[in-house]
C-alpha cells in the first residue's frame, strides 16, 4: 500500500517479473486490487497484492478504500489472512505533503496497532549511491521519517527497509518478511469487516477517511467565504470580479464533490437509525390522527 506513484506496482513487477501494470508519467495507474503469486521456495508460495494508491487522479479516495476493503473482506471470508503489509514511500519527496500524511493515517487504521509489528515501511526511488549529495539528503529524510512520522509504528515494531529498484533488493525485503512471519494475526480492517461484521464507514480506516473529508469540506467552505469577501471589496472592478467568480465556481465544485464523498462514507447503520426514528415518529403521528385518538 502507499500513495499513488510510490512504486507499488513497480516493486511487484521487479520481484515477480510478470505483467504487472506499472505507471508512467504523473497520472495514477493501478485502478483495482490485483494479486500475483510468487514461488519463494519448494514449499512457500506467497501472494503479492497490489492496491491503487490514495490521491489517485481517476478514483476518489473513498472508492479506493472500498475496493481495498472489498478484497480484504472476500479473502477474510475464505479464512485467508493478510500476512504482512508493505507500505511504500518515495524518499525523493522532499516534504511530507498532506496527501502522504493522509495516506499514512488511513493505512495505520487499516493495519491497526496490533498489526504494526507486521508492517514494513519501505522507501523507494533511492538515488544513485555515487551521487553523494542526493544520497545524504535522502538519508536525512529517512531519519526524519523514522523520528517523526513513522516513530509510533517503529515503536510497535514496524520494520524500515530501502528498496533500491533491483530484484535482489526486493527479494531481500520479502525474505525478511517471510522469516519474521510465524504468528497468524488478523489486520484491523479484516477483523472489523469479517469478525465484527462492520460496514466500511464504521471501521477505523473508514472513519479516518471521513475525518479527512470533513477537513476538506471545512477548508473549501473557508476558502469560499474568503472569495466572497474579496468580491464585495472588488465590486467596482469587473475584471477582478469575473476572475473571482470563476475561482468561486471551481471551489464550489470541489466543495460539493468532497461533501458528496463524505456523505457516502456515512455509516449505513447511522442512516438506518435515522430511518427507524423517522418511521416511529410517523407511526406515532398516524396513531394520533386516527379518529378514536383525535383530541376532543
Ligand atoms: N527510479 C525508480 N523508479 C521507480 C521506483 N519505484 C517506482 N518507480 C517508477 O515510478 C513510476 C510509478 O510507479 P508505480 O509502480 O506505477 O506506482 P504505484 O505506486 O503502483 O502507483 P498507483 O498505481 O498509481 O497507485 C513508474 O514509472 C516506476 O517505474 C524506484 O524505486 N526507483
Ligand atoms: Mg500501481
Amino acid at each position: 500500500m502507499g500513495p499513488t506513484g510510490a512504486g507499488k506496482s513497480n516493486f511487484i513487477h521487479t520481484l515477480a517479473e510478470n505483467e504487472t501494470a506499472v505507471g508512467h508519467g504523473l497520472a495514477s495507474y493501478t485502478s483495482g486490487v490485483s494479486a500475483y503469486r510468487l514461488k519463494c521456495s519448494d514449499d512457500i508460495d506467497i501472494v503479492l497484492v497490489d492496491t491503487p494508491g490514495f490521491n489517485d487522479t481517476h478514483l476518489s479516495d473513498r472508492r479506493i478504500l472500498e475496493v481495498t476493503a472489498k478484497w480484504v473482506k472476500e479473502v477474510g471470508k475464505r479464512d485467508l489472512q493478510v500476512l504482512a503489509f508493505l507500505y511504500l514511500h518515495r524518499i525523493s519527496d522532499n516534504r511530507m505533503g498532506s496527501a502522504s500524511r493522509k495516506s499514512l493515517k488511513i493505512f495505520q487504521k487499516t493495519a491497526g496497532k496490533d498489526f504494526f509489528s507486521r508492517v514494513t515501511l519501505m522507501t523507494t526511488m533511492w538515488p544513485d549511491p555515487a551521487d553523494t549529495v542526493e544520497m545524504e539528503e535522502s538519508e536525512v529524510r529517512e531519519a526524519e521519517l523514522r523520528k517523526e512520522y513513522w516513530a509510533m509504528m517503529i515503536e510497535e515494531d514496524s520494520k524500515v527497509e530501502r528498496f533500491t529498484n533491483t530484484r535482489e533488493s526486493a527479494r531481500k525485503i520479502v525474505d525478511s518478511i517471510i522469516i519474521a512471519e510465524s504468528k497468524r494475526q488478523w489486520s484491523k480492517l479484516q477483523q472489523e469487516l469479517v469478525d465484527q461484521g462492520k460496514d466500511l464507514p464504521a471501521t477505523e480506516a473508514g472513519k479516518e477517511l471521513h475525518a479527512a473529508y470533513e477537513d476538506m469540506v471545512a477548508r473549501q467552505n473557508f476558502l469560499m467565504q474568503q472569495l466572497r469577501a474579496e468580491m464585495e471589496k472588488a465590486a467596482a472592478d469587473p475584471v477582478t470580479i469575473t476572475a473571482l467568480q470563476q475561482q468561486l465556481r471551481d471551489e464550489l465544485v470541489k466543495f460539493k464533490n468532497a461533501r458528496k464523498e463524505m456523505r457516502k462514507l456515512e455509516s449505513s447503520r447511522e442512516k438506518e437509525k435515522h430511518h427507524i426514528l423517522i418511521t416511529l415518529f410517523f407511526n406515532f403521528l398516524w396513531f394520533l390522527a386516527r379518529p378514536g385518538n383525535s383530541p376532543r
